[in-house]
């Protein structure tokens, strides 16, 4: 049996959360296969909103297995927290809930380094979650890192102390102003540990593999968006995984070949938050709309998110990059009210107008050149088929599909469940 992907189109929060939740109930087994607790998964139902860092978003169906992957780097202290918060719902996490032995533990000193390496940076900043990401998969990629399989073995402390020697090293290395109480960190640290081993850890690739064999339907969900790319996003100012399709080769162990629907999120507009290029992005009353009815604000840190007008020579990248299969475009009904839309569909580079992404897509470089259309003014938000929605907004959906060359299959008028309309 494939496994279907479910990827961010764009610079993340394009409402990955809200569709693994809506469709966990076609799927055996959800998994995480890249990022940790930078992610900000919003689910919404029975009005409630939650939001998971690591805990992969099909954790509130009865009998979906959430699989936390190889490729996902897990701080205990905020992994203790969000069960804390779940705890409410009496799920039985035990046999819910698995957890790579692969995956990468985030120390408390790799928060500290994150937050020395920002501070250093000044201005040129990534505008990083500092969850301690990019330094943990340094350590990763460097030979270094802890694993939650360590945990298992009497000399973890050992292995622990050793590397965060190492770090308090490279903090003073860094010769800026942190602050910090490295006991309390670790006191809570080693509690949040002892937490974390209580959780049923697995080979998951092994777990994957059989379930496969079983003929189980899987759903890898990624976390960030396909711009924040370590590779193909718009580097330096990117997350420290690949977030796009091929991450889930190297973050669960599965083969290309196995790969079934690629799924793939976008808002109707765009959003980003930290730093980095975003050529669409508005500064006026526009964008500002964007941010107030979309209530755009970072699930993990309450940072604003950046708004702009829909970029489809980025989309376009992000479609190709991913293999893209079915298109979900989320939040369309905060678009409601704008008498003309506006969509990018080429950069004027260096004087010439291209429709491909450049190597640098900085404002003194990339200018957007935009298509017109109509807007709409009905409130989507109460509307559930697609033969209610307005004709501006089916001409909106029609010229997507026509330039990106690819179905939308849903569009989402709301965060709740219901909210969700298949074409
Ligand atoms: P990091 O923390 O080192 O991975 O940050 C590097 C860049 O990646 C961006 N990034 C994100 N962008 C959007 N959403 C993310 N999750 C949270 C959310 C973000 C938040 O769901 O809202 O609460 O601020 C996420 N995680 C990382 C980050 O902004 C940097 O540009
Ligand atoms: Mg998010």
């Amino acid at each position: 049996m494939a496994v279907d992907l479910l990827l961010g189109l764009q610079w993340g929060d394009e409402g990955k959360g809200k569709i693994v939740d809506v469709l966990t109930k076609n799927y055996d087994i959800i998994a995480r296969f890249q990022g940790g607790p930078n992610a900000g998964h919003t689910l919404e139902f029975d009005g409630i909103k939650h939001v998971l860092h690591t805990i992969p978003s099909g954790i509130f169906h009865k009998t979906a297995v959430n699989i936390v992957g190889n490729g996902v780097v897990i701080d205990p202290v905020i992994f203790r927290k969000e069960l804390d918060n779940l705890k409410k719902f009496n799920l039985d996490i035990k046999s819910k809930l698995f957890i790579s032995r692969k995956a990468h533990l985030i120390l408390p000193t790799h928060r500290l380094l994150d937050a020395a390496s920002e501070t250093s940076k000044g201005k040129a900043k990534i505008g990083s979650t500092l969850k301690g990401i990019g330094p943990t998969y340094m350590d990763k990629t460097g030979r270094n890192g802890m694993r939650v399989g360590d945990l298992e073995f009497s000399d973890w402390k050992e292995k622990y102390r050793i590397l965060a020697n190492k770090h308090e090293a490279m903090i003073s290395f860094y010769n800026v102003e942190i602050q910090y109480d490295l006991k309390e960190l670790e006191a809570d640290f080693f509690m949040a540990v002892e937490e974390l081993k209580k959780l049923t850890f697995i080979d998951s690739e092994e777990y994957i593999f059989n379930a496969q064999r079983e003929g189980k339907k899987i759903l890898a969900e990624g976390a960030q968006g396909s711009l924040l790319d370590i590779d193909f996003g718009t580097y330096p100012f990117v997350t420290s995984s690949n977030t796009t399709a091929a991450g889930a080769c190297t973050g669960l162990g599965v083969a290309p070949n196995k790969i079934g629907s690629v799924l793939g999120i976008f808002k109707a507009y765009t959003t980003r938050v930290g730093s980095g290029p975003f050529p669409t992005e508005l500064f006026d009353e526009d964008g500002a709309t964007m941010g107030r009815v979309g209530n755009e604000f970072g699930a993990t840190t309450g940072r604003p998110r950046r708004c702009g007008w829909l970029d489809l020579v980025a989309l376009k990248y992000a479609v190709e990059i991913n293999g893209v299969t079915e298109l979900m475009m989320m939040k369309a009904d905060v678009l409601s009210g704008f008498k003309t839309l506006k969509v990018c569909t080429a950069y004027n580079y260096k004087g010439k107008q291209i429709k491909h992404l450049p190597y640098s897509i900085e404002p003194e470089y990339v200018t957007p050149v935009y298509t017109e259309m109509k807007g709409w003014a009905k409130d989507l938000t109460k509307m559930s088929k697609s033969d209610e929605l307005p004709d501006t907004l089916m001409d909106y959906i029609k010229f997507l599909e026509k330039e990106l060359e690819v179905p939308i299959k849903i569009v989402s008028v709301g965060p709740d469940r219901t909210q969700t309309i298949y074409r």
